[in-house]
């Protein structure tokens, strides 16, 4: 029995690696449970290339979302940092940045936040850019602008993943394989041009793999999602998830919600502008999801 790491999964199958580096496809039974990229597993050798998955060990973390028919499908394990990825174009996002960070801190992993493709940027949306980028710093998350086409503002993002498993999501197009081989020299992750009519990425990447960084730590790529939903989550739970939430004194009610209750801290916050409006309205919209609703996106 042996030991390894998954550094790619295609359905039935995982891409392990030895303890030596090298590198060999082994089979899942079908009635155990998947690993997925990141996992540490127990392989057994058959053959002189391949092999057989004996069990998963225990995860430290795990990057879910919620599968189509209930419950969720988990699309990393053992990851250490959430690495949002935004660019100018395709259009950032700021509701999704703050579903990503959400979902880090619930599922206790480190977030930061880069945007991407900043040789794109002219004076006015450099500037907005930054602004974006200052609102995520004041929360505590690192953030950078950077550009993999004159390899520059990559320095931030290297120290952030030093001897730690990074993952790297957000949008197709934005650049995320694009950093990977920035950041990896003599890594083979595809690279996508955007779709000329909607500015969109083409979902290039379709399944996560882990490359290791020269000076130590992995990083993941992962596919580009349209649409990051969470898991449904109560007020208590998703207030967890908002880090300005969380060292305000406590509201006069215990299950607070945050809505419209007298005596609530999270209102008097934003009132005074201690909060921002726009993470507020992040927070209510999170919290009306339905339950039920279908995960979109393609990862
Ligand atoms: N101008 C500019 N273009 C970039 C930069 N980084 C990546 N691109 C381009 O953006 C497009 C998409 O890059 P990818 O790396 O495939 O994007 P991705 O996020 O991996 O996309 P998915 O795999 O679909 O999720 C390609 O045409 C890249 O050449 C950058 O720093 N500046
Ligand atoms: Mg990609
Ligand atoms: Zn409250």
């Amino acid at each position: 029995m042996q030991q390894g790491r998954v550094v790619a999964a295609h359905g039935a199958n995982v891409r392990v690696e030895d303890d030596t580096g090298k590198r060999r496809l082994c089979r899942n039974h079908p009635r155990q449970p998947r690993p997925v990229c990141g996992d540490r597993i127990e392989w057994r050798p058959d053959g002189a290339s391949g092999g057989h998955v004996v069990r998963i060990l225990p995860r430290h973390s795990e990057l879910r979302r919620p599968a189509r028919r209930g419950g969720h499908r988990v699309l990393a394990a053992n990851v250490d940092l959430m690495v949002v990825t935004i660019a100018p174009r395709p259009a950032p996002d700021p509701f999704l940045v703050d579903r990503y960070l959400v979902a880090a801190r619930l599922l206790n992993m480190d977030a930061a936040v880069f945007m991407n493709k900043a040789d794109l940027l002219d004076d006015t949306t450099r500037s907005e850019a930054q602004s974006l980028l200052a609102e995520f710093a004041r929360l505590g998350y690192p953030t950078g602008l950077c550009t993999c086409h004159k390899n520059q503002g990559l320095a931030p993002l290297r120290e952030c993943l030093a001897g730690r498993t990074g993952i790297l999501v957000g949008q197709s197009g934005v650049g995320k394989s694009s950093l990977v081989r920035e950041l990896v020299p003599d890594s083979d992750a595809r690279i996508g041009e955007l779709s000329a009519a909607s500015g969109e990425g083409r979902h290039t990447t379709t399944t996560a793999s882990l490359y290791h960084l020269p000076g130590g730590g992995d990083l993941i790529d992962s596919p580009g999602v349209r649409d990051f939903r969470l898991w449904p989550v109560d007020a208590r739970e998703l207030s967890r998830g908002f880090v300005e939430f969380t060292d305000l004194p406590p509201c006069r009610f215990a299950d607070c919600t945050h809505r419209q209750e007298p005596g609530c801290n999270v209102i008097a916050a934003v009132t005074e502008g201690r909060i921002s409006q726009r993470r507020y309205r992040s927070y209510l919209r999170i919290l009306s999801q339905p339950a039920t609703e279908a995960a979109g996106g393609t990862a």
